[in-house]
C-alpha cells in the first residue's frame, strides 16, 4: 500500500473538516492559533505535500528554498498578502484562498461596525456595566449618535464583499458613491445603486466611507493624515479589509481632535497588536478580525480550502480540479 500524502495544518480547525482531510491524507493538525514564523514554517512545509495556512503565516522565497516535495498551499482567508504568489508559481506550488463563501458575513460585519460606531454601542455598553446608569440622572441629549438613513455611504474597493456592503445600503435609504480601479458593468452598478466617482470625490462626500481594498503595496496607507484632512469631521470610518491600508496613527490623532467623528475597524497595523492611542479613544469601536466569523462562514472557509488541497493533491471526486485557485498556471505545468 503507498502511503498517504501528508498535510500539515496551521490553525485548529473544525473536527469534521479534519475528518474529511483524513480520510485522503497523513494529517498533522495544529491544536493552538498561533503564527509561525519563517524558520518554524520552512521546517514543517518541508515535511508535507500540503499544508492549509492562516494569515499569519507568511510563505515566501525564503520558506520554499530548497522544497520539492510541496505541491499546495490553501489560505484560510480570501486575502493572501501573506503568500508571496511569484514565489509558489516559481517552487511549483499550487496556491488557493476562500474566495466568495465569505462575502456576505463580511458585508454584514460592515453594517454592524458601522451602526456601533455611528450609535456609539461600544461606549454605552461600557458605560452601562460599569454600573453608572442608575442614580445618573440620564439626559434626554446624552448619547446622541449619528443617523445611518439618507446619508451618503462610500465604498472604497468595490469587489464581491463591496458589492454586498453596497446592496444592503438601499434598506437604509443610503446613497452609495463608490470607487474602484475599474467601473462595474452598468447592471451590477444598478443593483448596487452604486455611482463611481473619483477617490477625492468619495472622501469628500463619504458620510461613511467604508474599505474593503486588497493589501497591496500600492494601497498601503491609503488612508492616511491628506485623505483623512480631505473628510468631514462628521464621518466614520470602517476597516474591515487589512490593517495597512490605515495609518493607524493618524487616524488616531483625528478622531482624538474631532476631524473625524468616528470608526470602526476590524483589522489593524502590526495586530494582534493595537494603536494604544486607538485602544485610549472612546469613538472608535474595535474588534479582532472577526468579520468573516459567523458559524456558517468559517466552516465554510475551511470547508474551501481543504477542497482545494484534496483536488490539488489528486484525491477525491475534484482530482486536479481545485475550485479557487490563485495561481492555475501551475497545474499546466504538472
Ligand atoms: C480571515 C480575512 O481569513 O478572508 C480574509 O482575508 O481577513 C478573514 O476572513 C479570518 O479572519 C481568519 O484569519
Amino acid at each position: 500500500m503507498t502511503a498517504k500524502p501528508k498535510v500539515w495544518i496551521a490553525r485548529p480547525l473544525f473536527p469534521e473538516v479534519l475528518a474529511r482531510l483524513a480520510q485522503h491524507f497523513d494529517i498533522e493538525a495544529e491544536a493552538l492559533d498561533r503564527p509561525h514564523d519563517a524558520t518554524e514554517l520552512k521546517q514543517k512545509l518541508a515535511g508535507v505535500d500540503g499544508a492549509i495556512v492562516g494569515l499569519s503565516d507568511r510563505v515566501d522565497a525564503s520558506v520554499l528554498e530548497g522544497n520539492t516535495r510541496l505541491k499546495v498551499v490553501a489560505n484560510l482567508g480570501v486575502g493572501h498578502n501573506n503568500l508571496d504568489l511569484d514565489a509558489l508559481t516559481r517552487a511549483g506550488v499550487l496556491a488557493s484562498n476562500t474566495p466568495d463563501v465569505l462575502n456576505e458575513s463580511v458585508a454584514d460585519f460592515a453594517w454592524a461596525l458601522m451602526l456601533a460606531a455611528a450609535r456609539r454601542i461600544g461606549a454605552a455598553e461600557r458605560w452601562l456595566r460599569a454600573g453608572h446608569w442608575p442614580g445618573s440622572n440620564m439626559r434626554f441629549d446624552d448619547w446622541m449618535g449619528l443617523d445611518l438613513h439618507g446619508r451618503t455611504l462610500g465604498i472604497l474597493g468595490m469587489g464581491r464583499i463591496g458589492q454586498g456592503v453596497a446592496r444592503r445600503a438601499s434598506g437604509f435609504d443610503m446613497r452609495v458613491l463608490y470607487h474602484n480601479r475599474s467601473r462595474l458593468p452598468e447592471l451590477v452598478e444598478r443593483e448596487c445603486r452604486a455611482t463611481l466617482v473619483d477617490k477625492p470625490e468619495l472622501l469628500r462626500q463619504a458620510d461613511f466611507l467604508v474599505l474593503v481594498l486588497p493589501f497591496t503595496a500600492a494601497n498601503r496607507h491609503a488612508i492616511g493624515a491628506p485623505e483623512l484632512a480631505q473628510m468631514k469631521p462628521s464621518a466614520v470610518l470602517v476597516n474591515i479589509a487589512r490593517g495597512g491600508i490605515v495609518d493607524d496613527a493618524s487616524l488616531a490623532a483625528a478622531l482624538r481632535e474631532g476631524r473625524l467623528a468616528a470608526a470602526g475597524l476590524d483589522v489593524f497595523e502590526g495586530e494582534p497588536q493595537v494603536h494604544p492611542d486607538l485602544l485610549a479613544l472612546d469613538n472608535v469601536v474595535l474588534s479582532p478580525h472577526i468579520a468573516s466569523a459567523s458559524a456558517q462562514t468559517r466552516r465554510a472557509m475551511a470547508n474551501l480550502a481543504a477542497d482545494n488541497v484534496i483536488a490539488a493533491l489528486g484525491q477525491g471526486e475534484v482530482a486536479g480540479k481545485p475550485p479557487t485557485p490563485l495561481n492555475p498556471a501551475v497545474l499546466h505545468h504538472r
